[in-house]
């Protein structure tokens, strides 16, 4: 990033969310031979999404009245994400669902320590911020982090496979005197720490995926929780309210929450049954 206020980031799977109602009612009024073919194709095509390198399905039955069932689309691509929208469009199941509900994002790392050290290293040799050889030399060291064993896994990882997700939007408040964006960047650079060493205490309960959404949809992130424990939502979402960077910059879209099953599992699903724990 050619401005030196902006701190950079890295980019992974594409992300789309679906939410869903399910037509109950008219389900059961087909025909058990049309529904038991439709669910072994829709069956199938989930699987496929799942299965291989190059994209991921999620499914979620939600709980409460804001839709029944969330689809989480992972792609390599944007294209790949418009073409697995398009995909479950074709599907005949798609006549007893109605949309409630989507958001688009992409995978993303926040760098704010790596580009906090970066900005002083060139600092430190001389180097005009926002000038030609600053943006080089950034550019340089940013792409040697891309490929880091740290972070290169966690763009690409598949959808973690626990018992309960938790999907909501936020932004970074942008009011006339609490402004994120107009924050000093080191502020912001110590807020977001202080932010990573809260979430690392839930080291091995969560598992976090934050994707960024400027550009594409109505607020600036999706946050996508996965415990084995529905609490465990509760309890970081409300400690991290306390935390300045949510306490005085973070405003929340709607909160999806559910349990999440296997693509394999979909025919329980529709037949109405509590579905089974999770099963690769
Ligand atoms: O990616 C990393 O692990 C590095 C540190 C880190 C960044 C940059 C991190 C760690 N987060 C980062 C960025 Mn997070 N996160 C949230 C929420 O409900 C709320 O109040 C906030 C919702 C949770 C629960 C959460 C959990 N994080 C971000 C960003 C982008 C902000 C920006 O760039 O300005 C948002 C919107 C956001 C929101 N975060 C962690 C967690 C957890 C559990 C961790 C520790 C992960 C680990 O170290 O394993």
């Amino acid at each position: 990033m050619r401005d030196p206020r902006g701190p950079e980031s890295l980019e992974g799977w594409w992300i789309l969310h679906r939410m869903f109602r399910f037509d109950r009612l008219l389900w059961e009024s087909v025909g058990e031979k049309r529904r038991a073919k439709i669910a072994s194709r829709t069956c199938d095509l989930f699987e496929h999404m799942h299965a291989g390198e190059d994209g991921d399905i999620g499914l979620t039955q939600l709980v409460g009245h804001k839709g029944d069932l969330m689809l989480t689309h992972y792609a390599r691509s944007y294209d790949g994400l418009a073409y697995a929208q398009m995909l479950v469009d074709k599907t005949d199941l798609r006549f007893f669902l109605e949309p409630m509900d989507s958001y688009v994002s992409v995978l993303e790392i926040g760098m704010y320590d790596a580009t906090g050290k970066i900005h002083a290293d060139l600092a430190a040799r001389g180097l005009e911020p926002g000038g030609e050889e600053w943006v080089r030399a950034f550019d340089e060291a940013l792409a040697s982090q891309a490929v880091s064993p740290y972070i290169a896994p966690r763009l690409w990882a598949k959808i973690p496979r626990r018992r309960y997700t938790c999907f909501y939007p936020m932004d970074k408040r942008r009011g006339e005197s609490t402004n994120w964006y107009m924050t000093p960047f080191e502020e912001r650079r110590k807020m977001m720490h202080e932010h990573g060493l809260i979430g690392r205490t839930y080291a091995g309960k969560l598992t976090q995926v934050i994707s960024g959404s400027i550009g594409y949809d109505d607020f600036e992130w999706g946050v996508d929780l996965y415990a084995d424990d529905p609490l465990v939502f509760k309890k970081i979402v409300y400690e991290m309210r306390f935390d300045e960077a949510s306490a005085k910059y973070g405003e929340f879209g709607s909160f999806w929450s559910g349990v999440q099953f296997s693509p394999t599992q979909l025919g329980v699903f529709l037949d109405g049954d509590s579905v089974p724990a999770l099963v690769e």
